[in-house]
């Protein structure tokens, strides 16, 4: 059997899960994970909340609480509302957990042992007011590469990159310039792998050729070796005697969560984790903000430990999503939190729009209510919802339930029953290249073909051909509920229910979809309309909620 492991960046444990975290990187994670497990891979979806690092413990300290009951509170939280999304992961983990910090004391020893890092003397920033050192979010400033203005030190959220020094640094804090202390730092030996990288990007097909160029520019014009130090309290300490009361930076010990939680549930379901690693397929589902971490850090330390862990196999990177055109910003209360609009509409709304505006790229997507509403309405209930409640509800009226005994088939059944031979196929590729948008419309495609042919068919007239005509519709909308699980579950069930076939449509394989396998004499379930319309009325209260509160 095929394997795969599936994980997505970690979210920060250190606010709400918004609709721009999961439309870049927990829906679509989650839409091929399910797709896999249809398909007879053994997947599993990992994730874990980032504890550490120095946002948190700033954040933590302005709400007078500990640090780990900051985390703890946001992972719970965090969990809740993946979950409410219908984002299943087989295990959701932290940073901060003991396996983490052992993990990652661990393979720092590997590297220092096996030569990839040393120690310098550094002059860091440090605030006299504030009485500490600043790294990272505690400066703001000027970004060295794209002069990109208001850029925290450790990342320019303009160009991508990780500056060696920002210019015009100030205290974030307090706003005062700072002043420049001597301390020292463990650095990981980047450079040395530029060529191992390049190797690794050039020979793994699967990557995505547009950000494998950008990777690859990054590695011409020079890596810089990587500090991963940091003279902060919370976060994995640095396993050497001499470097007490120091930590790793966040960057160093969260992608290592991706394997330390794996290994943990691994091993606890009896499987060989590592052994299970390296022969799986490696997927890490990312927003294209942290490619660099996650195309080179990330593999140069796997590659420093000699691939004692296998590096990835895909990394699928998407782009960002802006709101209403403008970009989510929390401070302006410009974004949407998940649980809040899943009080307002069920999941499966927000995972069709989602993914049917997101294509395997980096381009940035765009959330709009009106677009939203029309998607909805015309798309989701006027299409598929309509096909589906038209199919079942001709059969309950005019055969009682049951499907009938088919005649011959003429053309256009013919037609209709070749769509559903070749369903699964034609979807699979989709899925297996990672355009889940193309393989949703796909599917919508095939719903208004069905819906094309049932109103050709003039089944309501009770001529010849009616019976067939309700046979393949039926049969019809059975492949959809397979074929919508990965994307719609609650729906697909429903759908799988009002059909009538008893258990979960999840237990089906993949190829199951291109069947026909419902006969003359099934009988179906109780039928509903699946979906109900969106309202503008609404949606024009929902778009009050945008922008500043006063
Ligand atoms: N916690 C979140 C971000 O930068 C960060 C991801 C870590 S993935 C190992 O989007
Ligand atoms: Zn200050």
């Amino acid at each position: 059997m095929k394997k795969a492991i599936i994980t997505s960046a970690l979210p920060y444990a250190n606010g709400e899960i918004h609709l721009g975290h999961v439309a870049s990187t927990y829906l679509p994670a989650d839409v091929t994970t399910r797709y896999l497990k249809l398909n007879d891979v053994e997947a599993y979806y990992f994730c874990a909340s980032d504890d550490f690092g120095t946002p948190i413990l700033i954040q933590s300290e302005k709400e007078g609480k500990t640090p780990a009951d900051y985390v703890a509170h946001w992972n719970k939280r965090d969990y809740d509302d993946f979950t409410a999304f219908g984002i299943d992961f087989d295990f959701f983990y932290k940073t901060s957990s003991n396996e983490n910090i052992q993990f990652v004391q661990q393979v720092f020893n590997k590297l220092n042992s096996a030569g990839h890092i040393y120690e310098k003397e550094i002059i860091q920033f440090y605030c006299s007011n504030d009485k500490k050192f600043l790294p990272d979010r505690y400066v703001k400033g000027i970004c060295p590469y794209c002069n990109a203005v208001d850029q925290y030190s450790d990342l320019c959220e303009s160009c991508g990159r990780v500056p060696e020094e920002i210019s015009e640094p100030k205290c974030s804090i307090c706003g005062q310039t700072p002043t420049k202390e001597k301390t020292t730092h463990f650095f990981f030996k980047l450079k040395n792998f530029s060529d191992l990288l390049s190797k690794w990007l050039e020979e793994n097909k699967n990557l995505q050729k547009d950000v494998k160029k950008y990777v690859q520019n990054w590695i011409k014009s020079g890596l810089i070796d990587w500090d991963i130090t940091r003279d902060i309290s919370w976060g994995v300490p640095i396993p050497l005697d001499d470097a007490k009361g120091r930590v790793f930076y966040g960057w160093f010990d969260n992608h290592l969560a991706y394997i330390s939680t794996a290994i943990k549930f691994l091993n606890d379901k009896g499987i060989d984790g590592k052994e299970f690693w390296n022969s799986a397929d490696i997927y890490h589902f990312i927003g294209k903000d942290i490619s660099y971490h996650h195309y080179l850090f990330l593999p140069a330390m796997r590659l420093g430990m000699d691939s004692e862990y296998k590096l990835p196999d895909f990394i699928p990177t998407r782009g960002h999503l802006t709101l209403q055109s403008k970009k989510i910003s929390k401070s302006r209360n410009w974004y949407i939190g998940l649980k809040q609009f899943l009080q307002y509409y069920p999941a499966d709304y927000l995972r069709y729009y989602l993914v049917s505006i997101n294509p395997y790229s980096q381009d940035d997507l765009n959330f709009d209510w009106d677009e939203f509403t029309n998607r909805i309405n015309s798309e989701l209930i006027g299409n598929l919802g309509n096909f589906v409640n038209r199919a079942l509800g001709f059969t309950k009226k005019a055969f009682n339930g049951i499907i009938p005994e088919t005649e011959n088939f003429d053309e256009k059944d013919l037609e209709a029953q070749a769509k559903i031979k070749s369903l699964s196929g034609e979807l699979g590729i989709l899925m297996d290249q990672n355009h889940l948008d193309r393989a949703l419309k796909k599917i919508m495609e095939f719903s208004s073909f069905f819906n094309q042919y049932f109103q050709h068919k003039e089944p309501w007239k009770n001529e010849s051909g009616t019976a067939n005509c309700v046979f393949l519709s039926v049969n019809a909308a059975r492949s959809m509920a397979i074929a919508l699980f990965p994307f719609l579950p609650e729906s697909s069930q429903k759908i799988w229910e009002q059909i009538g076939i008893s258990g979960n449509v999840n237990q089906n394989k993949w190829n199951s979809i291109s069947d026909i396998s419902l006969n003359a004499g099934h009988i179906l379930g109780n039928v509903s309309p699946i979906f109900v319309k969106v309202e503008p009325e609404d949606i024009a209260k929902y778009k009050k909620l945008l922008g500043p509160t006063i």
